[in-house]
Order: C-alpha cells, then sequence, then structure tokens
C-alpha cells in the first residue's frame, strides 16, 4: 500500500495536465499538417514527449525521459482523457505497470516485473479502493507461486 499510493494518484491525473513549466514545442505533424506530437520540457534532463495516435488533436501517450532515457510511459488507451496505464522503467526495462482496464479512471491492477522481463507481482484492488487487497507472487515460468489476501 505504501508503495503504491504516489502512483494512484499520479493515475488520476490528466494527460500532461502536470505538465505547466512551459508550453510545449510542436516535433512532428501529420500528413494534413496538424500537431500530432509535442515535447515539454520539464527540467533541463527530463522532458515529456505527448503524442496524438488517434489524431483528434489530444496527445493520448506521453513519455517522461530522464537524461534521455525512457522513464515512464503514460497511456490513454480508449482515448476518453484519462491515463489507464501507466508502465515505469528503470534502465529501459519495463518495470511495473499500473493498469486501469475497465476505464473507469481508478487502477484495479498494479504489475511487477523482474529485470529480465518476467512477471514478479500482481497487486490487486478489485474493488478499486485505491488500496491492494490481494497481491500474487509468480515464478520465472509464469506460475503463481503465493496468494496474499490482506485484510484492511
Ligand atoms: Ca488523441
Ligand atoms: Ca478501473
Amino acid at each position: 500500500m505504501r508503495a503504491i499510493a504516489p502512483l494512484l494518484v499520479a493515475l488520476t491525473l490528466m494527460l500532461v495536465s502536470c505538465t505547466k513549466a512551459q508550453s510545449p514545442s510542436v516535433t512532428h505533424r501529420s500528413a494534413d499538417g496538424r500537431p500530432d506530437q509535442w515535447v515539454y520540457r520539464i527540467s533541463p534532463n527530463e522532458y515529456q514527449l505527448a503524442i496524438d495516435s488517434n489524431g483528434d488533436g489530444k496527445p493520448d501517450v506521453v513519455r517522461t525521459f530522464h537524461d534521455n532515457e525512457i522513464i515512464r510511459v503514460e497511456s490513454d488507451r480508449n482515448f476518453n482523457g484519462k491515463v489507464d496505464l501507466v508502465q515505469e522503467y528503470s534502465h529501459g526495462v519495463l518495470l511495473r505497470e499500473i493498469r486501469d482496464d475497465d476505464f473507469d479512471g481508478r487502477p484495479e491492477v498494479v504489475k511487477t516485473f523482474r529485470p529480465n522481463g518476467t512477471l514478479a507481482i500482481i497487486e490487486r484492488d478489485p474493488k478499486e479502493r485505491g488500496t491492494i487487497d490481494i497481491v500474487e507472487y509468480y515464478d520465472n515460468q509464469g506460475r503463481m507461486t503465493r496468494r496474499e489476501e490482506r485484510r484492511r
């Protein structure tokens, strides 16, 4: 629970709403000339790349880079303006996914991966209360080895 709290807060943020530091620069345009990619400079060594992948003029994927290494990808997979997937990277490898797979704006699954890419832990919040109720542990072959239910 202590680990997920700030992530849940991050998930409820609107895309790019946290990047008011500077106005973006358009870095790509679609064939008809409309901007579909923007860069927001956050600090001297950190920036965000916002991408409009469905052509509605609004970004739906935001990639955050630190020292030119990707650290975070926020996606709005159903284009409703809410982040429904956050992926965190460490040294270029996917470390954690926070998923809102029913697109109601509240995450219910957090997946943590090993450095070799295999799934290690799934934390579940099936009632979407912002706290983890179930923790599942997986071995290298993808088999669940332990399941813990947490009572409040
Ligand atoms: Ca879009
Ligand atoms: Ca949800």
